[in-house]
């Protein structure tokens, strides 16, 4: 018997800084209900997905930064989205901005988790590609300061849900084909991403118009040398003033697009991923056991 999971990629338009975490999860809540409408298992949210992108900015105090963190996922404001998961019967993956202690000692994360359907965290991923700068570049339109409000995550593990074998990544994570390897070799058979991607990029402006098109190339790879499906979904629109580019979109493991957001606002797609199409490139050019050459791999 095939093995299908109907996944929905939930895109989020922006999210004002001065909007509530209690009105941001209304909204996912509704993309939720769509995804459930349309008979999903699984909905994908982006990365951060409670809060504007608040490493745009470079603050000082900081208790001014962590009102962007959760403390406790399940939290107050966000239980309901937990409820209607488990009443639903639909799993999720949600990014956010995750601070443990941890033997008397703070950590910062750019966390996802994977909820079940019956509303339990079965994983959780801490980013481990960091983009950005450290130190406050005041020449820059606007920062990107992920390496000073984060720490760097946990390795790339994969998980037994849905029916099968489940990844998670983290926007930059993306770009980087170790990302997809890694989960590859352990199997994986559904990548999921959520990501904020500015259209502007300030150390090299002449980038911007590509991108889409890179946004396009390092997905379609990824999922084909690794022969898994790949739901990346992302904050879009212009948010406090910034704009971050849409383009959420879900790949087969041939590498071919098969659904890909229209707007830059709030948008449910739809797509039902048979985990079994996996097999034939797991089995064949990609191979790994058979085809692999780890004699020639040393510097990596
Ligand atoms: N949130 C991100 O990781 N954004 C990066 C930008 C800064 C390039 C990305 O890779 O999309």
């Amino acid at each position: 018997m095939a093995r299908f999971v109907t996944v929905a990629a939930g895109q989020l338009g922006p999210i004002a800084r001065s909007e509530t975490r209690g009105e941001v999860v209304a909204r996912l809540m509704a993309l939720m209900r769509q995804a459930h409408a349309n008979g999903c298992d699984l909905i994908v949210y982006p990365e951060l997905a409670l809060t504007t992108f608040f490493p745009r900015w470079y603050f000082e105090d900081q208790a001014e930064i962590d009102q962007f963190f959760e403390r406790e996922m399940p939290g107050p404001e966000t239980q309901a989205l937990f409820d209607l998961a488990r009443e639903c019967g639909i799993g999720f993956y949600l990014g956010y901005a995750e601070l443990t202690v941890e033997a008397g000692i703070v950590h910062r994360y750019n966390t996802s988790i994977l909820v079940d359907r019956s509303g339990a965290i079965v994983a959780k991923y801490r980013k481990v590609h960091l983009p950005g700068h450290t130190e406050h570049e005041p020449w820059r339109k606007f920062q990107h300061l992920e390496k000073r409000y984060f720490e760097p995550g946990s390795g790339f593990g994969v998980t037994a849900a849905f029916g099968g074998v489940m990844g998670m990544a983290i926007c930059n994570d993306r770009r980087w084909s170790e990302t997809y390897r890694v989960m590859g070799l352990q199997g994986v058979e559904m990548v999921m991403i959520g990501y904020n991607t500015p259209v502007h990029n300030p150390p090299a402006p002449e980038h911007d118009d590509l991108s889409l098109f890179h946004n396009h190339l390092v997905m379609q790879a990824g999922a084909y040398q690794n022969a898994t499906w790949v739901v990346a979904v992302a904050k879009a629109g212009v948010e406090d003033g910034h704009p971050l580019f849409g383009g959420s979109l879900i790949v087969d493991p041939n590498g071919e697009i098969v659904a890909e957001a229209k707007t830059e606002g709030d948008e449910v797609l739809v797509h039902p991923c048979d985990l079994d199409a996996t097999t034939f490139g797991k089995t064949t050019i990609f191979d790994f056991a058979r085809h692999r050459r780890i004699e020639h791999y040393g510097l990596i």
